[in-house]
């Protein structure tokens, strides 16, 4: 069985006393009401990753970096490498969101550097991909997105795609307040899943985690979670309130 998981991402948002009182509360909320079968990810600043690592119960909640160098040590001022990020107790390290590859030019050429220093340093990667608005209007979203994975996580072995999560999420969806469908999002997991099998077969295909990202909230969250396909979120805005966090968690 696949695990199901909802991932907060923080994104440039809050203060370490902010991020670490938000954490507390995530925390004690989802001791409290968390439904147990939901793998539970912060996805915090790198200067929040200690704090955050020591306020959570790390058994119940995984901590994340947004992000990580390309490079494993050295002169590259301002980087923050796997070791460190690892060092800090976090599990888990988001890569390939849209904002970094928009934002800040990452290409699939990075993101394979750093997919493979993530995972020979035990974090788990959730790797994101997800196609903008043009393109889906144009109808060619399905490839596009195949494309994205065929340049990256399908160059990965076998063993180390296992160990990976995909996180689907189409930008015209994020931080605008439109949400895929509840069809749209099934389709395109479907489709994700289906390139899986054809690369890796379909025990491997079943043993993927796919989650859905963008706009993604506690009002719709459930429909959305409904799909077959989809096994759970990355969550950006509302996971920035543990109540409305909590209500995506419980929302399967
Ligand atoms: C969003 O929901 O806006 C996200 O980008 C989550 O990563």
């Amino acid at each position: 069985m696949r695990q199901k998981i909802v991932a907060g991402n923080w994104k440039l948002n809050t203060t370490v006393q902010e991020g670490v009182e938000l954490a507390k509360a995530v925390d004690t909320i989802v001791a409290e009401q968390g439904a147990e079968d939901v793998v539970v990810v912060l996805g915090v600043p790198f200067t929040h990753l200690t704090k955050v690592a020591e306020t959570v119960n790390t058994e119940r909640i995984g901590v994340a970096s947004q992000n990580c160098a390309a490079e494993a040590k050295g002169a590259y001022t301002g980087e923050v490498s796997v070791s460190m990020i690892k060092s800090t107790g976090a599990k888990y390290v988001i890569l390939g969101h849209s904002e970094r590859r928009e934002y800040y030019g990452e290409t699939s050429e990075t993101l394979n550097k750093k997919l493979a220093l993530a995972l020979e340093a035990g974090l788990t990667p959730i790797y994101c991909c997800g196609e903008a608005l043009d393109i889906r209007e144009a109808g060619t979203h399905n490839d596009f997105v195949v494309n994205q994975l065929e340049e990256t996580v399908f160059q990965l072995s076998a063993d180390d795609f296992k160990k990976i999560v995909i996180a689907y999420e189409p930008i015209w969806a994020i931080g605008t307040g439109v949400t895929a469908s509840s069809d749209q999002a099934q389709d395109m997991h479907a489709n994700i899943r289906a390139a899986i099998a054809s690369k890796f077969g379909e025990e491997v295909a079943e043993g993927t985690s796919i989650l859905y990202g963008g706009s993604c909230n506690p009002k719709n969250a459930n429909e959305l979670f409904a799909n077959k396909d989809v096994d759970g979120g990355l969550i950006g805005g509302a996971s920035l309130k543990a109540e409305d966090f909590i209500g995506i968690i419980n929302a399967y």
